[in-house]
């Protein structure tokens, strides 16, 4: 059960927030309106919703759930892979503190240049999948595998290479219930989980996000939606469609918390 969320209103400077997208510039006024549903849907899943101030000097600020892993234990601040964002955790850590006792964050441990993005990673239950990407390297990698074990949690790394983050192309949504898409549809580190096989046409919905027994889905994705609810689920959709434009998927959107 998650408890909380933390979010943060997008920056007028989203408009040119890193992009491999070929989708144009993000609309700043839709996106607010969209951002606004996104925390309603939040909202209507039971979580408490904290809502940061836009930060214009980092244009993807808004997508918060990449500066920190929130897990039942501790929160772990992450250092970023991408230079422009290196500077999203500073303000991030007196909000953790208002939450957790304990607050641990991956340094630069020279020579070693750590860097991790949370989107990377993917939570089940105690067991944590770190994905080697372009934003998380194995240093970094090797750090949150040594802070998660002092808290008597477990991780594994999953190597990558065509998406951007770990959870861009899967998502686990509890009961055991992967959905999955490219290059991780076969592979043998997710055999033994039911995989919910998202089109290569509506890669995006991958990224869906589990809470408290409803999935919140893109909008726009009908044959993931439909996936999704034949196993069982109740479904809410939430159009983010401007965050798309700057890579940003629904969970990116969000910091959720059992705390
Ligand atoms: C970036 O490239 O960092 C942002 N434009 C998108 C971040 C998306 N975050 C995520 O997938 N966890």
């Amino acid at each position: 059960m998650f408890n909380r969320a933390i979010v943060r209103t997008p920056a007028k400077s989203m408009i040119d927030g890193i992009t491999t997208a070929d989708l144009g510039r993000p609309d700043y006024l839709n996106a607010l309106e969209q951002h606004k549903d996104y925390v309603n849907a939040l909202k209507e899943c039971g979580l408490d919703v904290l809502i940061l101030e836009a930060e214009e000097q980092y244009p993807d600020s808004v997508f918060v759930e990449d500066v920190a892993l929130m897990t039942p234990a501790c929160a772990i601040l992450t250092r970023p892979g991408a230079l422009s964002r290196t500077g999203e955790v500073h303000s991030m850590l007196p909000i953790l503190e208002k939450y957790y006792q304990n607050i641990e964050r991956i340094t630069a441990e020279e020579p070693s240049n750590a860097t991790v993005e949370a989107g990377d990673i993917m939570m089940v239950g105690q067991h944590f999948y770190i994905g080697l990407s372009e934003r998380t390297n194995r240093a970094g990698a090797d750090q949150m595998t040594r802070l998660l074990e002092q808290y008597s949690m477990t991780a594994s790394v999953v190597t990558m290479s065509e998406v951007l983050h770990l959870k861009t192309g899967l998502s686990y949504i509890e009961n055991n219930n992967l959905l999955v898409c490219g290059e991780f549809i076969s592979r043998s580190e997710f055999k033994d989980f039911n995989h919910l096989v998202v089109a290569p046409d509506e890669a995006y919905a991958t990224n869906s996000v589990w809470i408290n027994d409803t999935v919140l889905v893109p909008a726009g994705f009908p044959k993931t939606l439909e996936l999704i609810q034949s196993a069982g689920y109740k479904t809410r959709t939430v159009d983010v469609s401007e965050f798309e434009k700057i890579d940003g998927g629904l969970s990116c959107l969000s910091l959720r918390s059992q705390m």
